[in-house]
């Protein structure tokens, strides 16, 4: 077996060459004559070719050896730009800069003309592109598979304030990084019905739709090993339409062709609620059944007997949107491999492993068994018997049936067909087993398990933050990129002056070049010395947005009256989108930038508060604000978010964080230190208790003069004088719909507030503890993450010898 070890890296001008070779025989284009996008496609085909030599070597190496291959299904993968993250893990990011020099180029022009690839809404997808980057540099065979949307997550603009949507458009130019693989394509069919023949069940589809392979390469940290992310896109069955065409039937035969280009159409831009509808549930069943066939075809390559599968394959479900991946593998054995049921059934289960991403009840897929039924009539016998299998072997109660109200319930669904479920931080796997799986965690106490989210450092420190990862490289050498636990060794530094002069300088250099990119984008004039608390994610009643855009407007309206008072002066960030028809999420955003705007323009507290809302917050955005962050607002109501990733990319990155007892800020506060941590608000059982007393809001808001101003400001109009009444809904539902506890959290908000005031005044006391933030939160790679996965739930060893 071709062992894969370190790369030998290309000269300045052997890359210079190479551009130019790709600009001329690649792109038709003359140096001379030459635009940025022709600049950056020969540099990513320069980078790209650097990219094939540990690519293919990790796919040699996983044959040769039979080693376990594993499959990540997940609808979305948020990748962002690939350009840097190659170029700094093959270590050629000074190579190439000093080659586009030579050229006349500038690298940082030539990266940012780069559009994201936003092949996903929030941290789900997100979670997802890390993992991929993690098993390239922990060195696990892994793919990850999904849609290769042609649309993804909407542009955001506001208008007036409000949200508008726009499409995006990211492969209306040609996508460099992707190789199409036209030999990689099966067959997937919806409807029809399931006929017996000869004593077997047959699936006879009414449509088909044929799924075409485009494959993406994941180089991990200095170009050890690498990851392939296979997306597929729907084509029309032409053969199949020839025939019918053929027979007359035009219109049938039209129809599959209108099917299949809507399959790969669009990301569904919802992480609220399942949308409940038929192209969502088709969408699904097309990228699971195109991965578990490619992975059987793959498999049967390699190995002979399908009962081996789970010792050579392990498939992870991202949430339960891929579920079908259950019933669909046992049909595939079944029906097309003659196994049996039993053994389907259990060679089905060793194989996938199921996470978990939610408790929200809302947020629950179901799929009512009249659509389930009509689109995929096989699976729904196939779900059924699974129902009926389980209740008797377990001498259940009926209310833990995976059928339930005719709907099926993807996660019980999810959770019987895997050997595996896990949540995503300490306390969200605890409430998993509390609560959406308390039943079946009773019935099988071991399949629950934990595996606490985790970021890739090299994207998320070093090629956002080059200022902070010069000093730890200068500080505690370079192998924290590789082992995160190295950061470890920064902690005696934190009471060493001369280092937290270094560490301040990095931040505040972040913190002018973000100030600059505001004024040039926002026209908003911001000062680097105030500090900049930074609220980053999809916009969410329960991630309580609302409650910081009520703190500054409590803090304005303290700041007006005495504005003398030795305020520590803020910049107040907000990012983050809403789902286009979440109708509470826009009018917040709404007032956000209505409260935007009426503070930016008020010239008595001009030094002391501005309010920042970028439209479109994406991954590159994220890149850009993270670094520049003093303090990272995580203030969810307790028990709802699962784990959260921008808190621990917040804390890496040296910022102080305010926030609940959620997720995994839990973790956060455990390893950082309580003194180094802003704590407010009720904990997860707190606001079970609290919302008991249907008089939670009113009493709150009636013992807090600071919140009963806040919310008589925006009655008034003060926001929103052109339409004073624009948020007599908002001001009501925070009166007596306040669901996520904003009213009773308020006070205890406030006082942490004004306690990172207070520290923020002492700089080299909160130096020391952000730095102690850095230093303690290692854990938080998603190397680690993976490596957790790898021994808990896949069984598969590292594919690298150190
Ligand atoms: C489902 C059905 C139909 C349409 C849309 C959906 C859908 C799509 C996306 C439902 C949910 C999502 C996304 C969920 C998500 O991003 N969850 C986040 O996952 C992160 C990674 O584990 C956690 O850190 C966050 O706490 C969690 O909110």
């Amino acid at each position: 077996a071709s062992s894969v070890s370190g790369l030998a890296r290309p000269t300045v001008d052997a890359l210079r060459a190479k551009i130019l070779h790709h600009l001329e025989y690649t792109l038709a284009k003359d140096a001379g004559h030459s635009s940025r996008y022709d600049w950056r496609m020969a540099t990513s085909f320069a980078i790209r070719d650097e990219m094939l030599k540990p690519w293919f070597a990790a796919t040699r190496q996983t044959y040769d050896t039979g080693a376990k291959r594993v499959y990540y299904l997940s609808m979305e993968f948020l990748i962002g730009r690939l350009l840097e993250d190659a170029m700094i893990n093959l270590g050629l990011h000074e190579t190439i800069a000093a080659a586009l020099a030579a050229e006349g180029q500038t690298l940082s022009d030539i990266i940012e003309d780069e559009p994201d690839a936003a092949l996903g809404n929030g941290g789900l997808g997100r979670l997802a592109a890390c993992f991929l980057e993690s098993m390239a540099t922990v060195g696990v065979p892994a793919h990850g598979y999904g849609i290769r949307y042609e649309h993804g997550l909407f542009r955001q603009r506001f208008e007036g304030g409000q949200q508008v949507e726009t499409p995006e458009d990211w492969l209306s130019q040609p996508h460099p990084w992707e190789f199409a693989r036209p030999e990689a394509a099966y067959i997937v069919g919806f409807k029809g019905h399931s006929e017996l023949r000869r004593g077997k069940s047959v699936w006879v589809p009414g449509e088909t739709v044929k799924a075409s392979a485009y494959d993406t390469p994941v180089v991990g940290w200095q170009g050890k090993w690498a990851s392939t992310l296979r997306l597929w896109a729907g084509l029309p069955t032409t053969q199949f339409d020839l025939e019918r065409f053929n027979n007359g039937d035009y219109t049938a035969a039209a129809a599959p062709e209108a099917l299949a280009r809507t399959l790969s159409r669009v990301l569904y831009p919802d992480d609220t609620t399942p949308a409940g509808k038929e192209l969502r549930l088709k969408q699904e069943y097309f990228m699971t059944s195109a991965a578990l066939q490619d992975i059987l075809r793959r498999y049967q390559s390699q190995f002979s007997t399908l009962a081996d599968l789970p010792k050579h394959v392990a498939i992870q479900l991202n949430d339960t949107h891929p579920a079908i991946a259950g019933p669909e593998l046992m049909r595939l054995l079944m029906d097309q491999h003659d196994m049996g049921w039993d053994e389907a059934q259990t060679v089905a289960r060793a194989t996938l492993g199921y996470t978990n991403h939610t408790l929200l009840p809302e947020a629950l897929e179901r799929w009512s068994t009249y659509l389930m039924g009509s689109v995929l009539p096989r699976h729904m016998e196939i779900i059924q018997r699974i129902d009926e299998d389980h209740a008797k072997a377990h001498k259940r109660p009926p209310s833990v049936g995976i059928v339930q109200h005719n709907e099926v319930k993807m996660g019980d669904l999810a959770f019987i067909m895997s050997h595996k479920v896990n949540g995503v931080s300490a306390l969200h796997s605890e409430l998993v087993k509390e609560t959406v799986f308390h039943d079946l965690h009773k019935l099988h106490p071991d399949r629950i398990t934990n595996e606490t989210n985790g970021v890739t450092p090299r994207r998320w420190m070093r090629l956002s933050n080059p200022a902070l990862s010069t000093l730890l490289d200068e500080t505690i050498g370079e192998g924290w990129t590789r082992d995160l636990d190295h950061l470890k060794t920064l902690e005696p530094f934190a009471q060493d002056a001369a280092f937290r002069e270094k560490f301040a300088a990095a931040k505040r250099a972040n913190k002018v070049a973000l100030a600059g990119w505001v004024q040039d984008t926002m026209g908003i004039d911001i000062n680097p010395d105030a500090m900049f608390d930074i609220q980053i994610k999809r916009l969410h009643e329960y991630k309580r947005q609302l409650l910081n855009c009520f703190e500054t407007i409590a803090l304005w309206h303290n700041m007006r009256q005495t504005p003398d008072a030795g305020w520590t002066p803020r910049v107040k960030f907000f990012g983050g989108k809403s789902a286009p028809g979440y109708f509470v999420a826009k009018e917040i955003i709404h007032l956000i930038n209505d409260v935007a705007r009426t503070i930016n323009a008020d010239p008595v507290t001009g030094h002391l508060l501005k309010v920042v809302y970028p439209p479109n917050y994406n991954v590159s955005m994220a890149q850009r604000l993270i670094p520049a962050a003093d303090l990272s607002e995580q203030i969810s109501t307790a028990g709802k978010e699962a784990s959260g990733t921008g808190n621990m990319k917040l804390t890496l990155n040296g910022a102080l964080t305010i926030g609940t007892l959620d997720g995994a800020n839990v973790e956060i506060r455990d390893l950082v230190g309580a003194d180094n941590f802003f704590l407010f608000g009720l904990t997860a059982d707190g606001v079970e208790k609290r919302r008991k007393n249907i008089n939670h809001a009113r009493e709150a808001i009636e013992d807090s003069q600071n919140l009963r101003d806040v919310l008589q400001m925006i009655v008034e109009g003060r926001f929103s004088p052109e339409e004073p009444d624009r948020y007599h809904g908002l001001v009501d539902r925070a009166w007596h719909h306040d669901h996520y506890l904003v009213a009773a959290d308020f006070d205890s908000y406030w006082e942490a507030q004004r306690a990172a005031d207070a520290l923020y005044r002492t700089p080299q006391d909160w130096n020391r503890k952000a730095i102690l933030n850095v230093a303690r939160s290692g854990f938080f790679s998603s190397d680690r993450t993976i490596r957790g996965y790898m021994a808990d739930i896949w069984d598969v060893p590292s594919a690298l010898k150190d």
